[in-house]
């Protein structure tokens, strides 16, 4: 082996570099796909999916198939224009192996597309190769079919020629994730499908199909009205007052698509992305579209005498943004990603870019749309009067200290450390469970805050009510970071913030307000992943001393099972199957377990279970927002039903 391979040192030094590159991504592949979760394993197909997208940004490809097989491998598929497969001078392999074996070898090959840099995507199909237990790739090329099978990553023969095509150009590439990496290896097609809509309302031409031949599902995503579809999607739930207005341009090699329409919501539900990617923490872009959208829609209030010129009232950027759903996709060749996740576009050349496309072709807009732009103009100017009463509210509230840090809730149980990043403060429903929490609790860095049945729904209330609201002030008091557009995360007491309601409908129903209330009016924090879920159990089995907690019904039966498999003769089971001498009991709320028990199952850092709420897709969450929290109840009931076997919710 040796001898052989030291006959041509290029191959060896080659391939000892691939075989080093696949150990660093299999020994950590967090590093290179974010986590070992589900999160992980799905960016696995995203990964794939992202270069089937690239190549039609490059106008090369308009169809992606992607399958949930039978064996839990998935299939994606593309009419691109197929992996090169040439053999490479100096490395003496096919393009193809070295795009499938070396990380960051896509870049090397001219895409001529937009690149991606920074963030979790575009680290290469070599990475998913890497963290599957096989993968097989067939590439249409050149009137030929070509084929590489690898495990782990590592080709199992030369890439070779399995048959021949007419004129059929694409890739398509199947793995199966290994169970050696993730701890779960099924897709879910939901997880699937949602980044699967996103990505064909952002890429209009694109026809998107996803299958799960396991579940038996079925979707089609193609939407050739692009964002203009996707701001009525996210609508949906909500009133529009218009007809989306729909902005396409392009300036140095930038294209810039934008759709937005105002409904008669309050909240205002801009979303960014560059090069497909969600820019969560905003940028540039975002501040071009902001910029141009406040100063066209004042110049065309002033000049078509919709607000008078003596009017008290002045449009600020806020008014402008009021019940206003946006979308805006620029594509960049050279990306900058900035921000605490890497989220926020740094390019300056794209804020005036962006700005002075909106300038032109809102302006425009507007002229051949004069009734559209007169309830726009009515609806921002009843903005700005209810702001107005909403300053001299919170005026009021801040003159009474309610927002002022140095003044802590009364019933808040702090703890005594007062370095953030090691704190965390529970947030509890109900006095009795607080009380108990206030007890179990480490009291070095746990602090407790409990609260009086339920939050008022934000969904549904104006800033100044909000701010009125006894329990909502408590908690932005004890975090201590502000609120909305005066809210600094970097200011937060506290590093984690669990949220901690019994498992019932009404204790889901408060985790729901508290994460609506954190998603709208601090959202950093959960884009920092500092919101948690506490975990407590639901079930308590007893037998002798032996004392063991259950999170949900499967995780009891499994307990009782043990138990009888320890147990002696059959005879000893009752008739419901309960050994003799075992207890269950149901906690039905947090106030049943007294603190050692509290801080044993659900508070104790070395052994609870908490679960970190992320937002994986923004858009996604403020339609999930919208639908439980808000006015309409068909779709809320629809959400329902078809979620009602979950026992969370994710975000
Ligand atoms: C490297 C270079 C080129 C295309 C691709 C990679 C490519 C990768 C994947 C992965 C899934 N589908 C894909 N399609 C294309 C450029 C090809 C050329 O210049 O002809």
């Amino acid at each position: 082996m040796l001898n052989n391979a030291a006959q041509n040192s290029n191959y060896t030094a080659s391939n000892i570099n691939v075989l080093k590159g696949l150990e660093a991504v299999r020994k950590r592949p967090a590093m290179y796909i974010g986590d070992t979760t589900t999160r992980g394993l799905h960016h696995l197909v995203n990964e794939v999916v992202d270069n089937s997208i690239d190549e039609a940004l490059g106008g090369f490809n308009d169809r992606v198939l992607i399958s949930i097989n039978k064996d839990g491998s998935v299939t994606v598929e593309d009419k691109g224009r197929g992996i090169p497969v040439d053999i490479h001078p100096v490395e003496k392999k096919s393009a193809l192996e070295i795009v499938m074996t070396v990380l960051h070898a896509g870049g090397k090959f001219d895409k001529d597309s937009y690149k991606v840099s920074g963030g979790l995507h575009g680290v290469g199909v070599s990475v998913v190769n890497a963290l599957s237990e096989w993968l097989k790739v067939e590439v249409y090329r050149d009137g030929k079919i070509y084929f590489q099978e690898y495990r782990k990553g590592i080709p199992q023969e030369n890439v070779k020629e399995i048959g021949t095509t007419k004129n059929k150009t694409g890739t398509k590439v199947t793995f199966k994730p290994d169970g050696e990496i993730f701890k779960v290896t099924k897709f879910r097609f939901d997880t699937l499908a949602e980044r699967m809509r996103e990505l064909a309302y952002l890429n209009k031409e694109v026809m998107i199909k996803l299958r799960d031949e396991i579940e038996n599902e079925e979707e089609t995503f193609h939407y050739k009205g692009g964002l203009a579809e996707f701001v009525v999607y996210l609508d949906e739930t909500r009133t529009p007052l218009h007809k989306p207005v729909y902005i396409e341009g392009e300036k140095e090699n930038t294209p810039v698509e934008i759709a937005f329409e105002y409904s008669d919501s309050y909240s205002d539900n801009i979303h960014s992305y560059v090069n497909n990617i969600n820019t969560h923490e905003g940028g540039t872009h975002l501040v071009g579209f902001k910029t141009a959208l406040t100063r066209t829609l004042n110049a065309y209030a002033y000049k078509n005498k919709l607000i008078k010129e003596n009017s008290k009232i002045t449009l600020s950027g806020d008014d402008f943004r009021e019940g206003l759903t946006a979308v805006i996709s620029v594509k960049v060749m050279e990306p900058q990603f900035e921000g605490q996740t890497k989220t926020k576009l740094g390019n300056g050349e794209v804020k005036s870019i962006v700005e002075t496309i909106v300038n032109e072709k809102l302006a425009e807009y507007l002229e051949e749309h004069p009734a559209i732009g007169k309830k726009i103009i009515e609806k921002c100017f009843r903005a700005a009067e209810a702001r107005e009463a909403a300053r001299k509210a919170r005026d009021l509230v801040r003159r009474k200290n309610a927002l002022d840090t140095m003044h802590l809730p009364g019933k808040l149980a702090d703890c005594s450390i007062n370095d953030p990043e090691h704190c965390e403060v529970y947030i509890v429903e109900g006095d009795s469970a607080g009380g108990s929490a206030k007890q179990g609790r480490d009291r070095r860095f746990q602090a407790i805050l409990p609260l009086k049945g339920k939050i008022l729904n934000v969904e549904k209330a104006k800033l100044n009510k909000i701010l009125e609201n006894n329990e909502i002030k408590a908690i932005i008091a004890a975090i201590g970071a502000g609120i909305g557009a005066e809210f600094y995360s970097e200011k937060a007491r506290y590093g984690k913030i669990i949220i901690m309601t019994d498992a019932d409908v009404d204790g889901s129903h408060i985790r729901t307000l508290l994460l609506t209330f954190f998603y709208r009016h601090m959202k950093e924090l959960i884009s920092e992943g500092k919101i948690f879920i506490a975990q407590p159990p639901l079930y308590k089995i007893k037998k002798g001393k032996e004392e063991i907690y259950a999170f949900d019904e499967e995780e009891r039966d499994k307990v009782l099972k043990r138990f009888k498999g320890n147990g002696k003769a059959e005879e000893e089971f009752d008739d419901e199957g309960l050994p003799k001498g075992v207890t269950i009991s149901r906690y039905k709320g947090l106030g049943e377990m007294n603190p050692e028990q509290l801080w044993d199952t659900t508070m104790n850092p070395e052994t609870r279970i908490v679960l970190q709420v992320n937002l994986e897709s923004a858009a996604a969450a403020d339609k999930i927002f919208e639908t439980l929290m808000g006015d309409a109840v068909e779709p809320r009931r629809a959400f329902i039903e078809k979620h009602a076997k979950y026992a969370k919710i994710d975000i």
